[in-house]
């Protein structure tokens, strides 16, 4: 297990404060590795990143202003996760099962930001036709459910049909360290072990389940669960996009030849709300926390390589979402008595 230590308690984020800002690394040299295919490639990673931040919180807005519906669930300073793992899945023939806090996992997998935009917005050209919203998104190869651990055997049991069609696809599932708690996960590393399935778990280890630290819920260590059914283990801090983009495609090409799962841990910081507006931590943690954003950490590094491109770059992106948002919100809404004779057209 490539393991560090890693518990998130404050005088530890504050030495991790410490270390990331004495750290100013030109954008080529993130991961280690300082080449033109990495310049290229850190590029394309941080605009997914930015993406997803900007979608992120122009859905908090929206949600405020009474234009979205049900709940919604941000992963702003999430986004490494998201990018890195679904990066190094092949979209055609690999699987990705989302959670409660999907829209990321689904921009960076499917791309699909209009879809995305309108579905949670409830109109009728959203992905699900603005019926399913924030927590049941499904395009192609993405499936997004809410319920905690219920996605985990159903990844496993695409994982299955995967096998026995030969198709090498691998199947990819995100989960929270609260969602680790279900005893079906359990089941499901078991099944998922003996019968040799091509599953990459990824645990997006945030520390916390709606307002519960992790250190009130578990007991013993929650990465070793994994290798107690024979799982092999990765352990790695969601701050160096490329750096877990690397591991991942590794990990992902592992699986695919030996069709052996492996779980993937990824600690990382929730910036936001649990949903919206409701955070119990003590604001000085979260402070603390925004100091160790990704973003704003790759960011940073981008702008010292090349700030016109960024610029750039930034402006681009926001341009489009606001276009997508403008246009879903002129769209006429979905009418309530459809809820109850809708038929999927597909
Ligand atoms: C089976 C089930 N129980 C409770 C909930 C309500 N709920 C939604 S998100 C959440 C916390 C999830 O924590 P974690 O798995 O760590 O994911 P995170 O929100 O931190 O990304 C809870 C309790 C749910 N959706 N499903
Ligand atoms: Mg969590």
């Amino acid at each position: 297990m490539n393991s560090h230590n890693c518990s998130s308690n404050d005088v530890e984020l504050e030495q991790k404060v410490r270390t990331s800002k004495s750290r100013n690394l030109h954008a080529c040299e993130i991961g280690d590795e300082g080449d033109i295919v990495a310049d290229d490639l850190i590029w394309s990673l941080y605009r997914r990143m930015f993406q997803i931040r900007y979608v992120e919180e122009s859905f908090l807005r929206l949600y405020d202003r009474g234009l979205i519906f049900g709940t919604v669930h941000t992963c702003i300073g999430q986004e490494v996760c998201a990018v890195a793992v679904t990066g190094a899945l092949d979209s055609k023939r690999d699987v990705v099962w989302s959670n409660h806090r999907g829209h990321g996992h689904y921009l960076a997998f499917v791309g699909d930001l209009k879809g995305l935009v309108s579905e949670l917005l409830g109109k009728a050209s959203g992905v699900c036709a603005g019926i399913g919203g924030s927590q049941h998104l499904h395009r192609d190869n993405f499936y997004s459910n809410g319920i905690l651990g219920g996605t985990v055997p159903c990844a496993v049991g695409c994982a299955y049909a995967e096998k026995v069609k030969g198709s090498g696809g691998v199947v990819a599932v995100f989960f929270g360290d609260g969602a680790i708690a279900q005893g079906i996960v359990y089941e499901s590393f078991n099944i998922a072990s003996l019968w040799e399935l091509p599953v990459l778990f990824v645990l997006e280890d945030n520390g916390i389940a709606q307002s519960t630290l992790k250190k009130y819920e578990h007991a013993g260590d929650l990465i070793a669960r994994g290798e107690s059914f024979g799982i092999k283990t990765t352990r790695l801090h969601a701050s160096d996009v490329l750096a877990v983009y690397r591991a991942s495609r590794s990990i992902v090409e592992e699986i695919r030849r030996s069709s052996q799962p492996q779980l993937l841990a990824l600690e990382t910081h929730r910036l936001g709300p649990h949903s919206k507006g409701d955070d119990t931590r003590d604001p000085l943690h979260i402070a603390v926390l925004r100091d160790l954003d990704p973003n704003g950490r790759h960011r940073e590094q981008l702008r010292a390589n090349d700030s016109e491109r960024l610029d750039r770059l930034e402006r681009e992106v926001a341009h489009q979402i606001e276009e997508c948002i403008a246009a879903a919100i002129e769209e006429e809404s979905l009418e309530p008595g459809m809820f109850l004779t809708y038929s999927d057209p597909r």
